[in-house]
């Protein structure tokens, strides 16, 4: 317990000497303050890590923080800290932390607590926050906002603490809600004045709380697990998705299990990948297009029916329209009681984290489960094996220049020999070439823009993956999405990570090639000054840069990279004229329903 020197602050624990001057009474011989109360509360939840910028009010606390033995890494924009914690809380299972000052500094950070949230990682904003009177009355104090009700409908949960001896119990409230049940951002607010507020050393250490199984087992019902077996016996073309909930649910042996038990063919959603490697003989990555609509039950493992999965319904699933819902029947095993049916029905909801979920899968499967018919697995493999040829004949082309399929060759063998590595990963098409060409071998090394597609995570989640991790990251970027957290070059160069960030640069957002209709002076909307050398960016900060033209270029840059754990920018440059519109999802972009 830290501890600082006999202060006053409360009124019960003081006493006027006969000079009129406070002094502290016999008790607070020893006192401590809110900045060490929150620090050790931390510290006792197993917290070693902060994600923060400091600045008012919470500057003394990040030196105390990292005097008292915390990691404290310090970024260039809130928005880069919130991602890194939380990208840490989706590896750890332990809520990431990020620690922002007042008003501008917090709303930097919501973003990435939205994110989180949206994305279920847990994660909590600790932001500093003004005078609670001032700010009450709209007075006009220096970064007034009322932080708790901006922050409240964006995230899980939101406490403010107001007295030092609540410090306790507000983290604990703050950890159980980011990752107890479906995990998500926490919002606390943590007032100027309370990190000054003291209290007697003793009485504070008692006051703060180990909180005891955060994220209790929640083991699901027998009849559901039945239900769900029974369903998936008689199913003539089971399928089955891995969802980033089953990556982050640590429940990797089991779920393998599953799967090579049942021989039912599988589809990992992206941040899924590696789960089991992506070279299983029954991954149906490669089908999906076929194996979607085609199949008659499938069993979602912590993946949501959302528009990554075109709401389950659809052509894609075999609908004859948008709103048309295939024949399928679906198993949905989430933590959540109710995203059953939020998209279409759901036969066989199985409840509970999916830890217990798979284990009471695998025991009712037993161990004479009878694999799918032949037919369904041959005509996947036909498709699959007609795909991955197709695929290996465009990766083997050279093209001049260098395209994505050409660069993304390099990368998928630099992946296949650094399966330690973590892959970060944004952009459209940098996105979307990178996962479907892109291999991964074990779980949690894929991390990418999840649920919304945000751009932006790339520099905070790969210093968050290297911090969390020490394993190389190699984070792919398209030169659009590096430029929402580029700056972090610097964050990657001063805490030396072993990251090796690949700018795939085409001179804009998604293509270079628009132009201006008007012939004015200013560029298309989406281009980027042509033959921007980004490479010159990490050489600032003494890390190392590298210009790769040829897939030649970009081995020898990233193997190095990969083996001297140096910070790393390789600047990519890809053909301006590859790619499509928004990568995989330009059907998205809103086309007027005007006549011309
Ligand atoms: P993806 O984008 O990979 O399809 P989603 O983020 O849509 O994945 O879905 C993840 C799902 O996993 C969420 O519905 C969430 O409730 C669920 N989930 C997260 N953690 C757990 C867990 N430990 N146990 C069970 N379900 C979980
Ligand atoms: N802003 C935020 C926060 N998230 C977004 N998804 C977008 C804007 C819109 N957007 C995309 O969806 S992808 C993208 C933007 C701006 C960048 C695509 O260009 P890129 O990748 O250079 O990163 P490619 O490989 O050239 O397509």
């Amino acid at each position: 317990m830290g501890t600082v020197e006999p202060q006053v602050a409360s009124g019960q624990d003081v006493k006027m000497a006969s000079s009129g001057q406070i002094v502290a009474n016999a008790q607070s011989q020893e006192a401590t303050d809110g900045f060490h109360l929150v620090i050790d509360a931390l510290k006792l939840n197993g917290i070693d890590t902060i994600f923060g910028l400091p600045g008012i009010p919470i500057t003394d606390f990040t030196r105390m923080a990292q005097a008292a033995g915390l990691r404290v890494i310090s970024f260039r924009h809130e928005q880069n800290a919130g991602y890194a914690a939380s990208i840490a809380g989706f590896l750890t299972q332990k809520p990431g932390i990020c620690l922002t000052v007042s008003a501008p500094g917090f709303l930097n950070g919501l973003t990435a607590l939205a994110n989180a949230t949206t994305n279920c990682f847990p994660m909590i904003l600790i932001s500093g926050s003004s005078e609670r009177e001032i700010v009450d009355l709209q007075q006009g104090d220096y970064e007034e906002m009322d932080q708790l009700a901006i922050a409240k409908p964006l995230c899980k949960a939101a406490f403010r603490v107001l007295h030092a001896e609540d410090i306790g119990v507000g983290i604990a409230r703050a950890i159980r809600a980011a990752v107890s049940g479906r995990p998500g951002g926490v919002y606390l607010d943590l007032p100027a004045k309370l990190f000054a507020q003291t209290m007697d050393a003793e009485a504070g250490k008692k006051s703060l709380i180990k909180v005891v199984d955060p994220a209790p087992k929640q083991i699901p019902g027998a009849d559901a697990v039945k239900r769900a077996v029974d369903l998936l016996k008689g199913a003539k073309k089971p399928l089955i998705v891995l969802g980033k909930g089953a990556a982050y649910a640590q429940a990797d042996a089991d779920i393998r299990a599953l799967v090579e038990k049942t021989g039912i063919p599988y589809l990992p959603m992206s941040m899924a990948k590696g789960l089991l490697p992506d070279t299983h003989e029954q991954s149906a990555a490669a089908a999906r297009s076929y194996v979607l609509p085609e199949a008659d039950v499938v069993m979602l493992i912590g993946a949501r029916l959302n528009w990554l999965l075109s709401h389950g319904k659809g052509k894609t699933w075999g609908g004859k329209d948008h709103k048309d819902w295939g024949g399928q029947k679906f198993i949905q095993v989430d933590i959540s009681p109710q995203e059953a049916d939020s998209n279409v029905r759901i036969d066989a909801p199985v409840v509970g984290d999916i830890g217990s979920c798979v284990s009471a899968l695998l025991a009712s499967i037993g161990s004479s489960w009878p694999k799918p018919p032949a037919e369904w697995l041959t005509a996947i493999a036909e498709r699959k094996n007609k795909n991955i040829a197709k695929m290996a004949e465009t990766l083997a082309k050279n093209p001049t220049p260098m395209n994505f399929h050409s660069a993304l060759n390099v990368v998928r063998d630099i992946v296949k020999a650094n399966p330690d590595a973590l892959l970060v990963n944004e952009g459209a098409n940098a996105l979307d070439f990178t996962r479907s060409i892109v291999d991964m071998y074990q779980p949690r090394k894929r991390l990418d823009v999840g649920t919304w597609g945000v751009m932006g995570i790339g520099m905070g989640f790969a210093v968050a993956a290297a911090v969390v991790s020490k394993q190389p990251v190699i984070a792919i970027e398209g030169d659009s999405a590096f430029g929402f957290s580029g700056m972090e070059v610097e964050t990657l160069c001063r805490y030396n990570l072993p990251v090796c960030v690949v700018v795939f640069n085409n001179n804009g957002v998604y293509r270079g090639t628009d132009v201006n209709p008007t012939g004015g002076p200013d560029v298309a909307p989406t281009v980027f000054v042509k033959g921007a050398r980004y490479d010159k960016l990490i050489e600032a900060f003494g890390g190392v840069g590298a210009h790769a033209t040829t897939p030649a270029e970009l081995r020898k840059a990233m193997e190095e990279a990969v083996r001297s754990r140096k910070p790393t920018l390789i600047n990519a440059v890809i053909d301006e004229t590859a790619g499509t519109e928004s990568g995989r999802i330009t059907s998205l972009n809103p086309t007027s329903g005007k006549k011309k």
